[in-house]
Parts: structure tokens; sequence; C-alpha cells
């Protein structure tokens, strides 16, 4: 009998050009399946329109992509309210940003029916159906009232809170009890899969068995660990690609010795506050550096129209007009903030010519970045990773120099420390990392998630 065939259910359908890199994570890791068994990949066009349902369809390669609009009242109550507004600062312990609003609440389980309704007539009966990330937390619900009986998992990419934070949305019963309407259910880590299992087994009735398989509400669930991983040669080979490298060595050249680089989506959850304020303590507290260090931040704005990130941009421009106000020389300049993105052939190599990168997100699903930053590094000669400890990443990551975000002096000893590692130490951490990268690729990510779908929670 043929392989089940995939279909991906997420909020956004990745661009897909053919014969074009695409993206890092989800995009990847999802892409190189369907590319490899052909399937279906579903999800909103990013459009909104007064004809919300009104299905596109795309076929590259084997690949088929059916998106659907959303209407004005939908984006604003699923995508800015309930996702966005409440969902996403609380599975990142953000209580103090989250706003819940029923109505919205309301919106975000009637955007998840309206995917389950407009995606039944296009599944075959045998389809492994994977729904990906926060915004689908009520999908499989909404499939099975639709009728469909399918394998269902969801892999979550962002951290999963313990239940007194969870518990601080109003709904979180509804959630959970949609949330076991799954088969499978990915966490990243051990950490968010306990805390999920602990909701179950503490405040909602349910019994555990092996394997991670749980019972509650009438139904069975399994519940594992999949790490996202990277691409590790095709990370290293974009680094290295002499076009691609000449064009890190110009950029280099204008910046000084010794550069600390990062890279996130402008979000709060990234810690980018805090460590902007870190870089301030480490140049007061460290003036061998001055002149010679520059720190180099690219964050391009991500969720635009929501308040909070509004709030965050600002405080940003403010903050790194006030370090480079207070130590900036004539000739050195020592934050840059880049408002904007990059594509990856110009910044895998830049990767490889930073000495340390800084990743200090104050929770982070796992970060791609780390891995990307770790995979790009020439083994004879590489650079540092300072992670937080809040990472996913971190509990595989455990070589790089793991900080607290909430620690601005410790952050700022591990700057020091990483611009004065010796190379033997640097290449000790730096095997040790790309060992557990390469044993924890995306396709073992990717392939281990679709097995266990396939198997099923029995
Ligand atoms: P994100 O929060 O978007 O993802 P992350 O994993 O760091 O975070 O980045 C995803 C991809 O975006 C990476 O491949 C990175 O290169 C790219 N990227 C980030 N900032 C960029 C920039 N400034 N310019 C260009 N590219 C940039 C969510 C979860 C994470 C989880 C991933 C995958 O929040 O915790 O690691 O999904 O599961």
């Amino acid at each position: 009998m043929a392989a089940p065939r995939l279909v991906v259910v997420s909020n956004r359908v990745a661009p897909i050009q053919e014969g074009e890199p695409t993206a890092g994570g989800l995009a990847a890791g999802v892409l190189d399946a369907l590319r490899q068994k052909g399937g279906l990949w579903f999800g909103w066009s990013g459009d909104i329109s007064d004809a919300p349902e009104a299905k596109a369809e795309r076929t590259v390669g084997p690949i088929s992509l059916f998106t659907i609009d959303l209407s004005r009242r939908d984006y604003d109550d699923y995508y800015r309210g309930f996702a966005n507004g409440a969902l996403w600062p609380v599975l990142h312990y953000q209580i103090g940003l989250g706003r819940f609003e029923w109505p919205e609440f309301a919106g975000y389980r009637r955007v998840n029916e309206t995917f389950a309704r407009s995606l039944a007539p296009l599944v075959g009966p045998h389809d492994l159906i994977w729904a990906h990330d926060y915004h689908l937390l009520c999908f499989a619900e909404a499939a099975r009232a639709q009728g469909l009986s399918n394998r269902l998992g969801l892999f979550l990419h962002t951290p999963f809170p313990a239940p007194g934070v969870l518990m601080t949305i109003p709904a979180h019963a509804d959630l959970i009890r949609a949330m076991c309407a799954y088969d499978l259910l990915g966490f990243q880590t051990e950490t968010d899969r306990t805390a999920f299992a602990d909701y179950v087994l503490r405040c909602a009735g349910g019994v555990a068995h092996p394997d991670g398989v749980l019972d509650a509400f009438g139904r069975r669930v399994k519940t594992g660990v999949y790490p996202i991983g990277v691409h590790v040669d095709d990370v290293r080979a974009q680094a290295e690609t002499p076009a691609n490298r000449r064009q890190a060595t110009r950029m280099r050249a204008n910046l000084m010795e010794r550069l600390i680089l990062s890279v996130d989506r402008l979000d709060y959850s990234k810690g980018l506050r805090q460590r902007f304020a870190a870089f301030e303590r480490f140049l007061a507290d460290y003036p061998a550096h001055h002149g010679l260090a520059t720190f180099m931040q690219i964050a391009p704005p991500s969720r635009a129209d929501i308040e909070t990130y509004q709030v965050i941009r600002r405080e940003l421009e403010a903050e790194a007009g006030h370090i480079n106000g207070r130590f900036a020389e004539v000739d050195w300049v020592p934050l840059r903030y880049l408002n904007r993105s990059f594509p990856r052939n110009v910044l895998m190599p830049l990767y490889a010519e930073a000495q340390a990168c800084l990743v200090t997100p104050l929770r982070d699903g796992m970060n791609l970045v780390a891995k990307e930053y770790a995979a790009a590094q020439d083994p004879a000669e590489p650079g540092v990773l300072i992670l937080s400890e809040f990472a996913g990443a971190a509990r595989e990551l455990d070589a790089a120099l793991l900080v607290n975000p909430y620690d601005e002096a410790g952050m700022a000893r591990a700057m020091d420390q990483a611009l004065s590692m010796p190379v033997e130490e640097r290449r000790e951490r730096h095997a040790a990392m790309l060992a557990v990268m390469r044993r924890n690729s995306l396709e073992r990510w990717r392939d281990r998630f679709e097995a266990d779908l396939r198997t099923g929670p029995a």
C-alpha cells in the first residue's frame, strides 16, 4: 500500500518558489517532507478580503497549496486578538502582556472551524493531517466535528507553560480539551511536554500511560518530544559560498574587530531590551573592548499592528540611541541596530564572521538562530554561542555559554568571556554542539513526528 498522503495545516502557507531556497524552521522541514512524498499544504493566504473562504489552489512540483483569505473581523479576533494578544504572551510566560477577551477566543475557534470546514472536502480517508503551532490548538476538535476521522497531529513550535501560567487564560479548560482531540501532540522539549501532561493529569482528571500516552475527555492522545533542527550541512555551505563570503568580508571590513551578532524577529519574547541593557553593562564593566567590539542587532519588525510590538520597537530605538550616545567615539559605533530582515545568503556568512552570537530570549520554543549560528561556524575557528537557558535549544546546546537573560551582569561577563575564549575551548564547545545537531537533524524531527502520527496513540 502506498504511504498515506501528508496534509500540512498551518496559519500561513510559506511562499514557495520552485528551485529557490526557503526560510528556516517550519517551512524548510515541512517542505522537504512534502517535496519528497508529495502532499497538500493548507492555510491562510495572508490576505484579508470580503470573500473570506475563497480558496486559491496552486501546485509547485508534487505539492498542492490551498489558501483561504480571512475577513477583517476574523483577522482581528483570531490573529491579532486571541492568538497573538493572549496566547503568545502567556505561552512565553509574559502574563503581564496577555490581554484576554471572550469574543476574540470565539473568533479563534471560528477560524479553526473555517479551516476545518474548508479543508474537509480536500482530504482523503487515509491522509495524515499535521497541524502546526499555537494558532491551531482547536483545529482537531473542529475537524472531528466535520466528521474527519483521520490521524491528526499538532506540533507546537512555542513553549508550553506550567499549568499555573496557562490558567491565566480564562479559556484554559476549553483549550486543553480541544488539544486532546488530536492523536499526537508534539513539543520542543520535555519541559513543555511535562507541563502539558501536568495540566491534563492534575487539572483535567486525565490518566497517564507509558510512552507519553494520556487518556482525557474520553480520548487517547500521545504526547512526545521532537526538537526541531536545521540542515547543518546546508547552513555551512551557504555560509561558505565564495560570493556570500566576499559579501560578508566586505561588511566586516566596515565593522570592528570583534563582532557580536544577534538576529531575531522583533518580539518581546526574544529579550532584546534586556540584551541591550546587558550590552550597555558590558561596555561599562569591560572597557578593554572599547573601540574593538561591535554589537549588531538584526531585528525586522513583526506583528507590527499589535500594540505591544509597537511599544518594544520604540523602546529599543530609544535604548540604542542612548547606548551609542553614551559610548560612541568619532571612529567607533558600539551598537548597530538594523530594523530589517536579510536573505539567508547574507545572514549565513554573517553568522560565520561573528565572533559571538547573543541568543537570549526570555522564553523560546527552540530558537533556530542559535542552531544556525553554530552550524555556520568554521570548525577550525568557530565563534561562541551565548544562549539563554530559557530557549528550548539550551536543552541540546548545553556546550554553549548558557546565561540567564534577566541577569545583566552575567550576560556582560559572558560577552567578555566569549570574546576572550581560547580557540581550543571554542573548538571543543562547537564540536559538541555540532554532534547534537547532527543527531537531532531536521529530517529526524520530521520523520519521527510523521512515524508517530502514522502509528497513532494506541
Ligand atoms: P521564531 O520565533 O520565528 O520561530 P526562530 O526559531 O529563532 O524564531 O527563527 C526562525 C527562522 O527565522 C530562522 O531560520 C531564522 O534564520 C529566521 N530569522 C529570524 N530572524 C531573522 C531576521 N532578522 N532576518 C532574517 N531571518 C530571520 C518559532 C518559535 C521558535 C522555534 C521556531 C521553529 O518561536 O522557538 O524555534 O518557530 O520551531
